[in-house]
């Protein structure tokens, strides 16, 4: 009999299922979807169409932090289960605490019970099936970047591992909180060159915050909860490896150790919101009331912050330029915005950076160094949640670490209210900005320039739209030509730039938010690495729209190969028919070769029902330049 706490209240007591067909009530918490709120919103999600829309009220009725992680204060434990349930009950039931209600994956010999488990409680939380776990790292990694939320994917022994990985990096170097769980060989055939007998748990040292392998189900409770609040506080990427007998071991069989007297953690959740000390305050106050042009770079840190950061460039009339993951901190048509920075950026944005006489850095780490003031011509002052970032891209002398809307909230009282002087010049320069790239997107040369793609996209794009980028050519188009407005939202890859993570970001995205427009912006060799996925979007009736810049070529890496004088080589793609492979995986596929037509084609494209990809034939000797060579 294995001895587990009891349950603080009776209400929130679990029982192992015994009827396989019949999912235990979850647990209700605060602002939680009651277990059987959640069954019918499953149901009618896994449905389809409207019922897609009643999922919403998920994410909806949940009283967010300003992380998206819904806030738990339950009684702890949340459940006590039977002598009956496997470590794969186990795990599931603590994501179902934990509020997790997507989990991405592949099913696989090495993963069986854990699968078993989803499926006994699909009703609560559902369980999407991707071609190619590394969409499914990219979803769970895009689930997270969309909602603030942790994104979890799952994935088999060895191989299915194996393929997560690059989609982990993309959580684990964009901050986002994912939970990885994989399947171990059996547990006393690990070390023994059995099967498939990767090392996960060593294959994931360096992309995991926290990584252990579960030992029994006695363990996993205590160590899914570690891993959910590790990859949610630290965000970033935890993982669980766990050997597939493991996964079906019961309670009843699971000796404790001598020094475990039923331990168990927690599931209470509260983002950590803390604010620098006074003095601290007081110094970076001190140092921007000193200046007389402040300018802002803000970066996805501050994507929580929007009104204290409006509040600030109000008081201070600065400029805001914005790193890509934080480009919907504040809305491109704002007074203050300059848009993007760096090499996808803007020349107001460089301007504003080059002429301040102080920086104020909010949640960025931008990695381009020559678009920062250059040292000692700017007084620096930064706010990162992450101690280890300050002074990461530029020599501040102010640190204020803590969470960005809070200690906003705290300075904002410290600071005198600025002349327009600065804020005017800069405004100027967007006003010329901005008429060069109507001139650029005007422009109805055939093939059809890429950048016309985008401001057609953008000028048609619903009002709360949310659009999925991927990496090449395409996204320093996308970058520079979209004007993500109010209610906005872009979804991208930061520091790993990976190609291939639009489509299964959109498919996260949409699933998160059914209710809302959702746009990929993809490369054809990006869309060719995981095209499969379209399939993935049918199969779950997702509305979502892709529209594909073809130019058959690896066309970012052309211009990097021509700018160090060597000729292209190796860039030239086969030349794709991707409104055929839609079709072929059930989707609508459409092209476009004439720019005239372009603009009928994208409408058409993003009000039409259904998943529908649109394959628009760009240029692809249209440059990608830095923001001061570019020609109209
Ligand atoms: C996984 C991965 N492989 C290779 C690269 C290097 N790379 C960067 S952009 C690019 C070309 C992307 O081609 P495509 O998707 O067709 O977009 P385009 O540049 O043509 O718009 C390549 C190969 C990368 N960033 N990620
Ligand atoms: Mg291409």
């Amino acid at each position: 009999m294995p001895s587990i706490l009891k349950p603080a209240s009776p209400h929130d007591s679990l029982t192992t299922p015994v009827d396989h067909d019949m999912p235990p009530a979850a647990h209700n918490r605060d602002g939680a979807p009651s277990s059987e709120r959640r069954r019918m919103m499953l149901k009618a999600a896994a449905a389809g169409g409207a019922g897609l829309f009643a999922v919403r009220t998920i994410a909806a009725q949940a009283p967010a932090a300003s992380s998206g992680q819904p806030v738990s204060a339950a009684p702890q434990p949340p459940f006590s289960p039977g002598d009956n349930a496997s470590t794969a009950e186990v795990v599931v039931q603590t994501l179902l605490a934990w509020n997790v209600d997507h989990v991405f994956g592949m099913v696989g010999d090495g993963i069986n019970p854990l699968i078993e488990a989803l499926r006994r409680h699909r009703d609560t939380i559902r369980f999407i099936g991707v071609r190619h776990e590394e969409a499914a790292a990219f979803m769970a990694s895009g689930w997270a970047k969309a909602t603030g939320r942790l994104g979890v994917c799952l994935a088999t022994t060895g191989p299915g591992a194996v393929h997560l990985m690059n989609g982990l990096y993309d959580a684990h170097f964009d901050g986002a909180p994912v939970l990885a769980i994989t399947g171990l060989t059996f547990h006393d055939l690990v070390g023994t060159r059995f099967q498939q007998g990767v090392d996960t748990p060593a294959l994931m040292q360096d992309v995991a915050l926290y990584n252990t392998t579960v030992t029994g189900p006695r363990h996993a409770l205590v160590v899914t909860d570690i891993a959910c609040r590790s990859a949610l506080g630290a965000r970033g990427v935890a993982h669980l490896a766990i050997s597939k007998d493991i996964q079906a071991m019961r309670l009843a069989d699971d000796k404790a150790s001598m020094e475990n007297h039923g331990l168990r953690t927690s599931t209470a959740w509260r983002q950590p919101a803390s604010a620098p000390a006074d003095a601290q305050l007081r110094a970076a106050a001190d140092a921007i009331n000193a200046g007389s042009r402040v300018a802002i770079l803000a970066g996805q840190g501050a994507l929580g912050a929007s009104e204290e950061l409006e509040q600030i460039a109000t008081r201070l009339n600065a400029p805001v330029a914005k790193a890509l993951l934080g480009r919907s901190v504040i809305p491109d048509d704002s007074p203050f915005s300059t848009g993007g920075i760096g090499h996808l950026g803007t020349v107001p944005s460089e301007e504003a950076m080059h002429r301040c006489d102080t920086v104020l850095i909010l949640g960025s780490t931008m990695p381009w160094v020559d678009s920062y003031p250059k040292p000692g011509t700017a007084r620096g002052v930064q706010v990162d949640i992450k101690a280890e970032r300050i002074g990461l891209r530029y020599p501040v002398e102010v640190c204020l670490v803590g969470d960005t809307k809070e200690t906003l909230r705290a300075l904002l009282p410290l600071l005198h209210q600025k002349d327009d002087t600065f804020l005017r010049e800069i405004q100027a320069q967007v006003t010329q900005w901005n008429a060069l790239l109507d001139q650029v997107a005007s422009s109805e040369r055939t093939p059809i320039r890429p950048q016309r793609v985008i401001r057609a996209i953008s000028d048609t794009l619903a009002a709360d739209a949310i659009v999925c980028l991927d990496c090449g050519a395409n996204t320093h188009f996308a970058a520079r030509f979209l004007t993500l407005r109010r209610e906005q939202q872009l979804v991208a890859t930061g520091m790993l730039a990976t190609m291939a993570p639009g489509l299964p970001f959109a498919i996260a995205a949409q699933l998160a938010n059914p209710g809302r427009q959702v746009v990929a912006i993809v490369g054809d060799g990006g869309l060719a690495m995981l095209m499969a996925e379209l399939s993935t979007a049918v199969m779950n009736r997702l509305p979502i729209k892709i529209i594909v810049m073809r130019n058959d070529m690896l066309a970012e890496v052309v211009f990097e190969q021509k700018e160090l004088g060597n000729p292209p080589y190796g860039c030239e793609l086969g030349g794709i028919d991707f409104a055929q492979v839609a079709a072929a995986c059930g989707a609508v596929g459409t092209s476009c070769h004439n720019p005239q037509q372009l603009q009928v084609a994208i409408a058409s494209t993003l009000a039409s029902p259904g998943t529908v990809l649109l394959e628009v034939h760009v240029d692809p000797a249209e440059p990608i330049t830095t923001p001061d060579k570019l020609k109209a």
